[in-house]
């Protein structure tokens, strides 16, 4: 049965990134399932909520994140660069700070890990193929390279101290799908949430690797080895179908940005 947020309590519940896009939409409903949501981020946090507790500080800062896990039960970790960038822009942010916060999580006994990976770590998979989680990475870019790390860093931390981790490859996860890709790649806000919630209190997950897809009618990935989740998405880019096919009303197949998953990101860079 999928979870519901009725009776689910943790003491406390970190929540990475919590500034941006996601974070803002992940941050109220959050903290209705914990005692204490501390939210951080580099940027500006607003003014703490009832229960809340504000952090702000960069995921390079290793002395700060180790301090940041402390009395922390469970984290949801979405910090970081979230598009492609030059890789000295990406290093300190995705890989030096993903490892910052499984130590930190290892200093502090902290038990599971939600981490906001990306479907760009499969990226160079065709849009005419249907892939599992389980798949070889083929990222796209340095961004997806970064999150293909973090991937392997929560395996090992999992291997090696028990930590578990779901790592979430995101597909796009805004308000509306944007463009006829998004009619694949289409995450809903609400799905998002149950996909979170599913990620946080799965009985056992060990590391699990799941795409954050909604139930498009469409779509590249094909969820069932993650199905002990019990993540089942309700919503769908149905909806705008009709509104973006007439806005795209062509699809060049010659282009890589309409071969391959990774849309856009496929031709980005250097930087
Ligand atoms: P976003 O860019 O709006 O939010 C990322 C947040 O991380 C920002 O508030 C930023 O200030 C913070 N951040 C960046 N560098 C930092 C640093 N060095 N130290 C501390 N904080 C830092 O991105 P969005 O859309 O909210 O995505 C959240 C997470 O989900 C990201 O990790 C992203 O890669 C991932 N994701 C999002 C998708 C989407 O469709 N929105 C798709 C796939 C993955
Ligand atoms: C991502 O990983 C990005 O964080 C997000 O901004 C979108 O570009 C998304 O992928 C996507 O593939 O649409």
């Amino acid at each position: 049965m999928e979870p519901t947020l009725t009776g689910l309590r943790f003491a406390r519940l970190l929540l990475t990134g919590a500034a941006g896009g996601l974070g803002r939409v992940l941050r109220p409903r959050l903290k209705a399932i914990c005692g204490t949501l501390r939210v951080s981020d580099i940027a500006e946090l607003g003014a703490a909520a009832a229960g809340e507790e504000l952090v702000r500080m960069d995921l390079a800062d290793k002395a700060g994140v180790l301090a940041l896990l402390q009395g922390v039960d469970a984290v949801v970790h979405l910090g970081g660069v979230s598009t492609e960038h030059a890789f000295e822009t990406i290093l300190p942010a995705n890989i030096v700070g993903t490892y910052h916060v499984y130590e930190g999580a290892r200093q502090a006994g902290t038990r599971r890990i939600v981490f906001a990976s990306s479907n760009h770590v499969t990226g160079f998979y065709r849009q005419s193929e249907t892939i599992t989680p389980q798949v070889l990475p083929r990222p796209d870019t340095y961004y997806g390279l970064s999150k293909a790390f973090g991937e392997n860093l929560a395996q090992f931390y999992f291997d090696r101290h028990g930590i578990e981790t779901v790592s979430l490859r995101i597909g796009s996860s805004f308000p509306a799908p944007r463009g006829r890709r998004g009619l694949s790649s289409y995450l809903s806000y609400d799905d998002l949430e149950r996909l979170v919630v599913a990620a946080l209190t799965a009985p056992v997950v060990g590391h699990t690797v799941i795409y954050g897809v909604s139930a498009n009618r469409s779509l590249w990935w094909d969820n069932r080895p993650a199905s002990h989740l019990g993540f089942t998405p309700r919503d769908s880019s149905e909806p705008w179908r009709a509104e973006l096919e007439a806005a795209q009303p062509h699809i060049d197949h010659t282009d890589p940005v309409s071969i391959y998953q990774g849309g856009p990101f496929v031709t980005m860079g250097p930087f």
